[in-house]
């Protein structure tokens, strides 16, 4: 099973932490494709060597050879919109979550589309919900 995880990067990395945290419990599950979401290291202006269109068709490629999108939507990307798209396009199952303590409210294009949603307030609750997900 190849996850594709899909998180804010030039949309803003506040929540880098929960990214990071999410993918590690991935990681029982699956094979997870786009570790780096999840890296500190990795910030929206942080200086590196490749071109957009490098990352653009090599995360298209693990996007489309992957067997799941699981989306953290709470940050609002551009980027993450994109790639919910080209998954739905291309028949690949999508979960997405989101964080209802954030305070924010998620796109009506996300929630009203036919994507599966968990809303949770904390990782603890996410790790359940996500170990129910895979028991499935
Ligand atoms: C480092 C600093 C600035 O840009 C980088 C490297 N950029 C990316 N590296 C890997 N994946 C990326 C990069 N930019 C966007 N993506 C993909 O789009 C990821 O798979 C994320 O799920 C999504 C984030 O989009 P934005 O619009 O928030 O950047």
């Amino acid at each position: 099973m190849k996850v594709y995880f899909a998180g804010s990067i030039r949309g803003g990395r506040d929540d880098v932490n929960f990214y990071h945290e999410i993918i590690l419990h991935l990681k029982n599950y699956a094979e997870v494709l786009t570790e780096h979401i999840g890296s500190t290291s990795l910030s929206s202006t942080g200086e590196n060597n490749l071109t957009d269109k490098y990352i653009h068709d090599r995360d298209m490629e693990w996007l489309l050879s992957s067997n799941l999108v699981v989306a953290e939507v709470t940050n609002a990307s551009l980027g993450v919109g994109y790639e919910l798209g080209r998954a739905l396009e291309n028949n690949i199952p999508v979960l997405c979550l989101f964080r209802i303590s954030s305070g924010k409210r998620l796109s009506a294009m996300i929630r009203g589309s036919k994507f599966e949603i968990i809303d949770y307030n904390s990782i603890d609750e996410l790790k359940v919900a996500l170990d129910n997900y895979f028991k499935q």
